[in-house]
């Protein structure tokens, strides 16, 4: 193709048909994570793997959440034995400060899962913020969409929803999609929001309280951490990716089971 002659509505059109066939497909999915930082792409990741259709929205711009900053802004990252093996399978590097305290690069951590969760099949939409979910009955059954600028800028514009069986809120501390779900529909359930910084418990905690919270919607990371009231843990990643790992399995198997 001669350089002078690239058609700009080509190029238009190439973007808009690709986009477009990616959100008609996931007007439906098997699981929709929301938010992209590390237990979200984990649980993504593996959700993919096992075979399930997973959709994943994100608000910002980037994925990676909370990765890139690392520890106030030193842009390098903690975690402990327990978290090795998932490391390992996003093929980041890593060495060993003193026994049993890993560190990585934050940068190299955030590229590595978003890569993989690419490649694994994930459909990814950031820019996109949940605003709500759908209700069946008494279960989740879907999600409202909308351009994450909307909401800021006070424009009154109606959004849009999909249908899936299983969502988890990996939103971080805001835990948005279970305090729309709570407030919404007068659930007497109350988010404590995080405690003070202890490392050890934090991490422990965030891993336990992950799961379902509600029919069909599950809590990883630190939206599990937000809605038990545990302890915020600072720049250490193990129970973060444990988390998304743990909820991932849950969902899978249910899913295995032929569970709605
Ligand atoms: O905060 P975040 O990284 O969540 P996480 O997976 O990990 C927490 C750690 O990064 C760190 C920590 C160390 O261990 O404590 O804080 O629990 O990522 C949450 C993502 O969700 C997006 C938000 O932009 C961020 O990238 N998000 C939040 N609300 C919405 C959303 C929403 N309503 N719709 C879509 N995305």
């Amino acid at each position: 193709m001669a350089r002078d002659n690239i058609e700009e509505h080509i190029i238009s059109q190439a973007i808009i048909s690709d986009y477009y066939q990616d959100l008609l497909e996931s007007l439906q999915v098997d699981a929709a994570v929301v938010g992209g930082g590390p237990s979200g792409l984990t649980a993504a990741y593996l959700l993919a793997r096992a075979g399930l259709k997973t959709a994943l929205f994100e608000r910002r711009l980037s994925l990676g959440g909370g990765i890139w900053g690392g520890g106030m802004m030193f842009n390098r990252l903690v975690f402990q034995e327990e978290a090795r093996s998932l490391f390992d399978l996003f093929h980041i590097r890593y060495r060993e400060h003193v026994p049993g305290y890993y560190v990585a690069s934050s940068v190299e951590t955030a590229a590595a899962m978003i890569l993989a969760v690419c490649r694994e099949g994930v459909k990814i939409f950031n820019l996109v913020a949940v605003e709500d979910v759908v209700l069946r009955e008494n279960r989740v059954a879907g999600l409202v969409l909308n351009w994450s600028p909307v909401e800021p800028a006070g424009l009154h514009i109606d959004p849009l929803a999909i249908r899936c069986r299983y969502i988890l809120d990996a939103t971080g501390h805001e835990a948005q999609v279970v305090k729309r779900l709570v407030e919404k529909n007068r659930i007497e359930l109350s988010i404590p929001g995080e405690r003070s910084m202890w490392a050890a418990r934090g991490e422990r905690e965030t891993v336990e309280c992950s799961g379902e919270i509600f029919p069909g919607l599950y809590v990883s990371g630190m939206a599990a951490n937000a809605v038990a009231g545990g302890h915020r843990m600072g720049p250490i990643f193990g129970g973060m990716v444990l988390s998304g790992q743990k909820v991932a399995q849950m969902i899978i198997d249910r899913w295995k089971r032929g569970e709605p």
